[in-house]
């Protein structure tokens, strides 16, 4: 749904542009309200444009909307956008980009300080002329330098949820050309990482050239960086970088567990090559007879090149999963009992979920029918507690008629069981939005940090080990609240959480969802080592959002879980069994 998103960035802009040039309210909230039906969406909005009444019957979406909508689809622009942007210094956009800068701040700190860019912005900071600004205090000020070091940081990385359908496409369209033989993606792609640098690809083929144009003549290409006989490169109108190299058939297993990494991975292997006499690179492992010049153009024939499997066996070891060739630990697993890592078909159960009741877009019996076409036993719904206001999050009262209604959908649609939860907020001291009383009226209660999510890490610590330790907590949700690319999030102490989690029997959330991925992969370690359980869920607003759950299984192997460490693999029984011995 590319048109959906370019449109909602584009409504965005505007609306952002609008604020910042003091336009009223008015059209500043309809432009923004556009872009966030656009973000929506779940049909693609280009498919509308035919009938002129389609547009507008979409909530939201007016007649001056429905006509930038029709030019953007027509003419790939929409003309107030471009005059908009014109209004403004174009750095300006990436000063508001930062997280925690609202177009308001943005105006000011162009009016008053000169502000036009990230370049400006810090020679301000550094100048000390942002302190005379109103609503400017120290410790503002150190927030927007600490978000500018992490943006700078971060940008550059696409999130694994964006790239993996992205290199998906693009393996896809490779087998489809005459001559192919194998595709795939490695790198850090393969291997599961929260952000990927660029997308590496392998191939073999019959047919070098053509596969070789046809990658580098895709639709989506902005530039073609690099076209050598082996190695192409091109950038994606998106950013994204993408490689292709085409190697021989005979050694795809050599360049694939090569090119998969990660470099310190890589490291070790050839150091346990060399302990063993051989070499190896990425065109196979062959006898080392010290000569420096390279085997393969010597015309030595490697022992072991076609699969990674035969590789590894050389090497005295298992096949070892992409997502945990890191070099932390993988080289010390048994030969004959590696461990059974998580697999998607082993998740069985989805416990996070939201409805129309607070900010999710489907209602109770759609997610019943959604989660039963993924084959789950079990769906739970969680909507937000009271103080997530802008969430839309239940009062008592409401929550108390939810619990009713979840109850009779579970009546109503069969072959699924509904559980009733909540996804209660932990307030900045620890406490909880309900009160006991009404938890323990819950099938299920995740606790999850939403607000103050600066606290240094002695108070979160504390603050998330009292939800870990409440009695009637079954689930610590997405525990750092951190946004991959966007909000560095919570830095509490793990290994004091995740030691509390296995004591007092309560499981740690790994959220799915792309943006969150939280617990991240080293956290997931720390838990499976400290023998506390995880739940892997999708958070899903839509139905449209359970494909999530992938990211969060890669994440999940990425930290050595196993399938009985993780409560949505257990079958029904042993779930509920689990959940009602905390009421
Ligand atoms: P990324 O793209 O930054 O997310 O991370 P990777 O892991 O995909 O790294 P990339 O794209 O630079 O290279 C892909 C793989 O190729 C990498 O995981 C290991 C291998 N590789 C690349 N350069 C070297 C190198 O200089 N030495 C070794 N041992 N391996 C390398
Ligand atoms: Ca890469
Ligand atoms: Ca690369
Ligand atoms: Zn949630």
């Amino acid at each position: 749904m590319a048109t959906n998103d370019e449109l909602a960035k584009i409504f965005g802009e505007m609306a952002e542009i609008l604020e910042i040039t003091g336009a009223n309210r008015f059209r500043v909230n309809a432009h923004a309200r556009v872009a966030r039906v656009l973000k929506d969406m779940t049909i693609d909005v280009a498919s509308l444009v035919d009938d002129p009444k389609a547009l507008t019957e979409i909530d939201g979406i007016g007649d001056a909307s429905a006509k930038k909508i029709i030019e953007y689809v027509r003419t790939g622009k929409v003309k107030e956008h471009q005059q908009l942007l014109k209004e403004i210094p174009a750095g300006l956009l990436d000063v508001l980009k930062i997280p925690g800068l609202g177009p308001k701040t943005v105006k000011l700190l162009w009016e008053q300080a000169d502000v036009t860019s990230i370049t400006t912005l810090k020679k301000a900071i550094d100048s000390g002329d942002l302190e005379d600004l109103p609503r400017m205090g120290a410790k503002t000020i150190q927030n927007i330098k600490d978000s500018i070091a992490f943006v700078a940081k971060s940008s550059r990385r696409v999130r694994l949820g964006q790239a993996l359908p992205v290199a998906e496409a693009i393996v896809e369209l490779l087998r489809d050309v005459s001559g192919t033989k194998q595709v795939q993606y490695a790198g850090s792609l393969r291997r599961g990482l929260e952000t990927i640098g660029d997308i590496d690809i392998l191939a073999t083929t019959t047919k070098p050239a053509e596969l070789a144009e046809a990658f580098r003549t895709m639709e989506d290409v902005s530039k073609v960086l690099a076209a050598g006989e082996t190695k192409s490169s091109i950038r994606l109108k998106t950013g994204m970088q993408v490689d292709l190299r085409i190697v021989d058939d005979a050694v795809f297993g050599a360049a694939l567990a090569y090119f998969t990494g990660s470099k310190q991975h890589n490291v070790v292997m050839r150091e346990r090559a060399i302990k063993k006499k051989l070499r190896l690179n990425e065109y196979g492992l062959f006898p080392d007879d010290g000569i420096d010049e390279p085997p393969q153009k010597r015309g030595i024939r490697p022992v072991a090149a076609k699969t990674e499997e035969s590789i590894f066996k050389r090497l005295g070891l298992p096949w070892i999963p992409p997502e945990i060739r890191e070099d932390r630990g993988e080289f010390n697993i048994s030969k004959d009992s590696p461990p059974a890592l998580i697999e998607l078909a082993d998740i069985k159960a989805e416990l996070h979920t939201h409805t129309t009741d607070s900010d999710g877009h489907m209602t109770i019996d759609q997610l019943g029918e959604a989660a039963k076409t993924w084959g789950f036993h079990t769906v739970a719904v969680t909507d937000h507690s009271k103080s997530s206001a802008q969430a839309n999050g239940l009062s008592e009262d409401r929550l108390r008629a939810q619990i009713d209604a979840v109850h009779e959908a579970n009546e109503r649609v069969k072959g699924i069981t509904i559980l009733a939860g909540s996804e209660v907020d932990i307030l900045s001291d620890g406490r909880l939005d309900y009160d006991d009383d009404l938890l323990a009226e819950l099938d299920i209660v995740i606790a999850s940090p939403h607000v103050a999510l600066r606290q240094p890490t002695e108070k979160c610590t504390a603050r998330l080990l009292q939800a870990i330790r409440h009695p009637l907590v079954h689930i610590l949700g997405h525990p750092t609240g951190r946004m991959i690319n966007a909000r560095e999030g919570l830095h509490p102490d793990i290994n004091a959480l995740v030691e509390a989690a296995a004591e007092y029997n309560t499981a740690l959330e790994l959220n799915a969802n792309f943006y969150r991925l939280d617990l991240r992969d080293i956290h997931v370690k720390a838990a499976v080592d400290a023998g506390a359980l995880v739940s892997i869920n999708t958070d899903a607003h839509a139905t449209d959002q359970f494909d999530q759950m992938r990211l969060g299984v890669l994440t999940a192997r990425r930290g050595w879980l196993t399938a009985n460490s993780c409560i949505n693999t257990w079958t029904r029984q042993k779930l509920l069994k689990w959940l009602n011995a905390k009421k």
